[in-house]
């Protein structure tokens, strides 16, 4: 059994989406099956200017949870970057880290599941919109052919997942110290959204099992628009394949 599982959100400007978000998640904590593990939940405030830190501490109920703020806003890349490390620094060896999205279209609910597949061995697990069950609520045709684009392409270059760049994932802390000790500087060195391809491809070359489980996506619950830039992301996405294909693990 894990001994704490940490709840990654980095966040720019999610003061509207993480309160229901955090209601959902102490719901999910009281209605555990079994029991919950101890929960911790870490906000990365990535310079938010719409009050993102103090709508969380206001939304934080009985939840376990630590704010840590950017001064300015950097990227998604920085925000994984210091929560992770903060949870290698503060971590023990036998905790989980769950990442999610801030803007509340990633189920919740799915977190027990996922632990439960991590207590049972594998060392990534990946909510996953290419499995049977899965579904996709409120996404435009483009994104979502893109997304299943990305998903064929990658499976064809790097074999063993199907959803590559959906950044909710379950992670062994212990992997994660491994990827930090085995690429020191060059671990979290995406600067925007790549950072998910990018740490899945950088673990998947020490963890043995990389599950997934179907993810239900409800885009419709998002408030405000997406922060994500789709012509550069897939741009700097596919720039860093081709790099990753021809042998260099490491480089930016
Ligand atoms: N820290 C940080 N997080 C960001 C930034 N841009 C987006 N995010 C977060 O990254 C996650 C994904 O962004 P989102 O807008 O949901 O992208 P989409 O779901 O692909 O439309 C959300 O939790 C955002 O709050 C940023 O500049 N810095
Ligand atoms: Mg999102």
């Amino acid at each position: 059994m894990s001994s704490r599982v940490w709840v990654l959100l980095p966040a720019f400007n999610e003061a509207e989406n993480l309160p229901p978000l955090l209601g959902d998640l102490a719901e999910t904590i009281r209605r555990w099956p079994g029991g919950a593990p101890p929960v911790r939940v870490l906000v990365v405030d990535d310079g938010s200017t719409d009050g993102t830190a103090d709508a969380a501490r206001g939304a934080q109920g009985d939840l376990d949870l630590e704010v840590i703020v950017h001064a300015v806003n950097m990227n998604l890349g920085a925000a994984m970057r210091t929560g992770i490390h903060h949870v290698l620094e503060s971590g023990a060896d036998g905790d989980l880290l769950i990442s999610l999205d801030a803007d509340h279209t990633h189920p919740v609910e799915l977190m027990p599941e996922m632990v439960e597949r991590a207590n049972a061995g594998a060392d990534i697990v990946i909510a996953s919109r290419f499995q049977p069950g899965a579904e996709v609520h409120g996404l435009d045709g483009f994104r979502k052919g893109i997304s299943a684009c990305a998903s064929v392409l990658l499976q064809g270059m790097f074999p063993g997942a199907r959803d590559y760049t959906c950044g909710y994932r379950c992670y062994r802390v212990t992997l994660l110290r491994w990827g930090a000790a085995h690429y020191g500087p060059h671990f979290l060195n995406q600067e925007g959204f790549s950072v998910m391809v990018d740490l899945l491809l950088k673990l998947r070359r020490k963890a043995r099992r990389i599950e997934e489980v179907p993810l239900i996506l409800r885009y419709d619950r998002k408030r405000g628009a997406s922060k994500m830039k789709i012509v550069t992301t897939a741009w700097t996405t596919l720039r860093l394949l081709g790099r990753r294909f021809c042998g260099n693990p490491t480089g930016p």
